[in-house]
């Protein structure tokens, strides 16, 4: 049995959803209205491409416990924790400490609660491409997390969870993740330098994720969980063009799946994907060139957001999931 599933719902599902006792997470897109009340509750602040106001949802299999604990708000079952964390910047070239602290709650939240093993990390913050005190955000930002994680991880290039990173308009650090009692697999993608090896033209310390998390959580039930994927191959970014972009995208998700499914019995499927873009774009060509690649048509939801890298226009990330009978 799978301890959760994740669905895109309307936005006119959200006062039922939270009202449900499995619900572990609620999250919208969308300028933050209210602070964070219910631990589950959750706001990635970007505005939704397309038309339509989604909600995702994080439901449970069983009862959902929920609290806070170190600063950071979780929701957990017996196999599973949700957990966020919400920072303010107190100054814009700090954001290197802010970020390691932000990870140092993480994990001590999640190793007091009993789910030691991070699997995955969405992390947004503002001004993702500036430059503070002489180094852009994003390269402060993977310093902190990359000084967090070696603290904290015995085996770190092997145990790294999922990540994305991912730029906002609205102040504040906000780290989701998602941990388990017991660790994951993490997959690397052949077409791609391991980002934990960038050289040292990306920023003084490398970004420290897995392109891909693989998870039984039991014989025949599988996640797998997608990292932010773009057009890079080996280190570099390729390409100028969005759809050239988004195509060099895909075959970097198609190679991530194929590496992933050797490890399984029957091929994985897309089941929930997350597009984000920096400017609007006509989705209707975006959907049919995705549906095409993967020969698959997932839920797909688009957001507008600034990529850690200048150059990049896309950013693909999401989940798949095997059930084999
Ligand atoms: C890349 O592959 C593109 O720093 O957590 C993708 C996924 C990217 C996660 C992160 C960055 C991150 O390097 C950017």
């Amino acid at each position: 049995m799978f301890p959760f599933q994740v669905v895109y719902r309307d936005e006119t599902q959200a006062a039922r959803a939270l009202d449900d006792e499995r619900l572990l997470a609620l999250i919208r897109f969308r300028k933050p209205a209210a602070p964070l009340i219910d631990p589950r509750s959750g706001v990635i602040p970007l505005p939704e491409l397309g038309g339509s106001s989604t909600v995702e949802v994080w439901l449970s299999a069983q009862p959902v416990r929920v609290g806070v604990t170190h600063g950071v708000s979780h929701a957990g079952n017996d196999t599973v924790l949700f957990l966020q964390c919400r920072l303010d910047e107190y100054a814009p070239d700090a954001l290197q400490p802010l970020t390691a602290m932000a990870y140092r709650r993480l994990f001590a939240a999640a190793r007091e609660l009993g789910y030691p093993h991070l699997l995955r990390v969405w992390n947004y913050f503002p001004a993702i491409n500036r430059e503070c005190g002489g180094l852009e955000r994003y390269r402060a930002f993977c310093a902190g997390r990359h000084q967090a994680l070696v603290a904290e991880l015995t085996e770190f290039e092997t145990h790294l969870p999922a990540a994305c990173a991912i730029g906002t308009d609205e102040p504040g650090l906000r780290l989701y993740a998602l941990a388990g009692r017991t660790a994951g697999i993490q997959i690397e993608n052949p077409r791609q330098t391991s980002a934990f090896h960038y050289p040292r033209q990306y920023g003084p310390r490398s970004p420290s994720f897995s392109r891909a998390v693989l998870k039984a959580w039991g014989e025949r039930h599988h996640h797998l969980y997608i990292s932010g994927t773009a057009s890079i191959v080996g280190h570099a970014s390729q390409h100028v063009d969005l759809m050239a972009q988004l195509d060099e995208t895909l075959f970097n998700l198609r190679a991530l799946l194929a590496q992933a499914n050797r490890l399984m019995p029957e091929p994985l499927r897309p089941a929930l994907l997350k597009v984000y873009c920096r400017s609007d774009l006509d989705l209707a060509a975006l959907r049919q060139r995705i549906a095409q690649a993967l020969d698959a048509d997932p839920p797909t939801l688009f957001l507008q957001a600034d990529i850690c890298r200048r150059e990049l226009l896309i950013e693909i990330e999401g989940l798949a999931v095997g059930s084999a009978s």
